[in-house]
């Protein structure tokens, strides 16, 4: 029926590099850029106009419906690379990529355009190799661009507050029990600092626990000093805070202290970061992500000590790139990639288990407590909260476990941490509702401390644990939207 069979049939056969299906915006665009391949092209439009507009510009184009079963016959396969599938109507693109797939050769690649993720899967069935939305694409450049905007204003702002503040003794402050984002990061802003004649010194309560993180940080030789009082932060003409935002949450920053400047990924909840030069950007996967920017943006000379050391904070906070990670968790990884140490890497990495964190992954295994998909266990006094969280991470694995909630007794507190991979549940605020203040996170990974002075009526050690136990877990159930089952105790 349509008039194409008739206008190709009568000529030979056509024989393209590359075809064509829909000559619409999209069409028109690839075939232009295409033709400085010098590869013979042909076009197939439905439109009259548009195929005389086609041929105005040059291009072989010819009238016909693309669906149409019989347009294969039209076509010499011999140089065929590529068929591009490009109308706007997916239903028609559908049909073509089914038409062609069983008569074109294993190398001829099909790629296709879709409006939706659902109709990208329907093209990927109907065998199309490579399928794009168009709508994907122009979000992601567009926030590509922005992303890009915003670096470069913060960076110009960073750059501008040491400039300002040559000369200066600034103090960095990393999180209680500083992680290798935490501290990778206080590392290049040390280097960044250095440009501008600042002096700097990293500074950090707690402990560092996670036999990787020793290793980490002896092994690159990261100057950091452990917070001893109060009066410490006398010592310093400004302060810096990395990877916590406000003053005694999550480090031992007396609260309301004023700060020269806060660079974080974590989201603060309500109260609102206060600094002379605040960058907290919830989305991206790690403040080394951030900090990689600064660098690239400031041009300062990374070396591959700092490279390795971010590249492992980015690593460690995305775990791997599966948890929270963006495109520019990604470019920052790829930018440090090359610049790395990667025997030192290796080093850090190596990854023996220590003896506690196998006793306490071994007490949450004896110790769960499953209701529905949660898995809660006590393991009693620990030495090492880092044991939590890669408890916490293995159990999770578990066949029919999407959440995990591992804690334990050290000094004064209870020290909670739980992992999740159920998209419906936000983990970080669930810990909130639950444990309050000291509690947070991110979607899929969370923490919480609590002070033990609640329970101080307790009469001996079993009793306390007993204590312990029913409120981490009925808080948390409770949160979560879920009934304990007290019967079982
Ligand atoms: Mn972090």
């Amino acid at each position: 029926m349509p008039p194409a069979q008739k206008s190709v049939d009568s000529v030979k056969k056509l024989k393209p590099g590359y075809l064509i299906l829909g000559g619409g915006i999209i069409g028109f665009a690839v075939a232009k850029d295409l033709r400085k391949n010098e590869k013979e092209i042909i076009v197939f439009d439905v439109d009259k106009a548009r195929v005389e507009t086609l041929r105005q510009d040059g291009f072989n184009a010819f009238l016909g419906d693309i669906s149409d079963p019989t347009l294969v016959n039209s076509i010499d396969f011999k140089n065929l690379i590529c068929v591009a599938v490009l109308s706007s109507d997916d239903n028609a693109n559908i049909k073509a990529v089914s038409n062609f797939k069983p008569v074109v050769s294993e190398s001829v690649r099909i790629i296709a355009r879709a409006s939706d993720g659902l109709k990208k899967e329907e093209l990927v069935a109907a065998g199309a190799n490579y399928v794009f939305v168009p709508p994907k694409i122009v979000s992601n450049t567009v926030v590509e661009y922005l992303d890009m905007m915003e670096t470069k204003h913060s960076g110009n702002r960073l750059a501008s507050w040491l400039e300002d503040h040559r000369g200066i003794k600034l103090g960095i402050i990393l999180h209680d029990n500083p992680d290798p984002d935490a501290i990778s990061s206080g590392f290049a802003l040390m280097e960044i600092a250095k440009k501008y004649g600042v002096s700097t010194e990293i500074l950090y309560d707690g402990k560092i626990g996670h036999h990787e993180n020793k290793a980490f940080i002896n092994l690159l030789s990261i100057p950091m000093t452990k917070i001893t009082g109060v009066d410490c932060y006398d010592r310093y003409d400004k302060l810096a805070m990395i990877d916590c935002s406000i003053p005694g949450v999550n480090n031992s920053v007396p609260a309301g202290k004023h700060l020269g400047i806060i660079i974080d990924h974590h989201s603060h909840g309500d109260i609102e970061p206060n600094a002379e030069f605040v960058d907290v950007r919830t989305n991206v996967g790690s403040s080394a992500t951030i900090l990689t920017k600064y660098l690239q943006q400031m041009d300062v000379t990374v070396s591959k000590e700092l490279a390795a050391a971010l590249l492992y904070g980015i690593r460690t906070d995305t775990n791997d790139f599966r948890r929270n990670t963006t495109s520019a968790d990604f470019a920052a990884a790829s930018f440090l990639h090359p610049l790395s140490d990667h025997d030192l890497l290796a080093q850090v990495e190596t990854p023996s288990m220590s003896v506690e964190t196998l006793d306490v992954l071994g007490d949450a295994i004896r110790n769960r407590e499953v209701v529905g998909t949660c898995l809660l266990s006590n393991v009693g006094v620990i030495r090492n909260r880092d044991a939590l969280p890669q408890a916490a991470d293995y159990l999770l694995t578990m066949e029919g476990i999407s959440t995990t909630v591992i804690f334990g007794i050290m000094d004064d507190n209870i020290y909670v941490s739980a992992r999740n991979d159920d998209i419906r549940v936000h983990l970080g605020d669930v810990m909130r509702q639950a444990f309050g203040e000291n509690a947070g996170g991110h979607p899929t990974a969370a923490g919480a401390k609590i002070s033990l002075g609640v329970f101080s009526s307790a009469k001996d050690k079993h009793t306390l644990q007993k204590l312990v136990e029913e409120s981490v877990v009925k808080r948390f159930l409770m949160a979560m939207g879920m009934e304990s089952d007290d019967d079982d105790e």
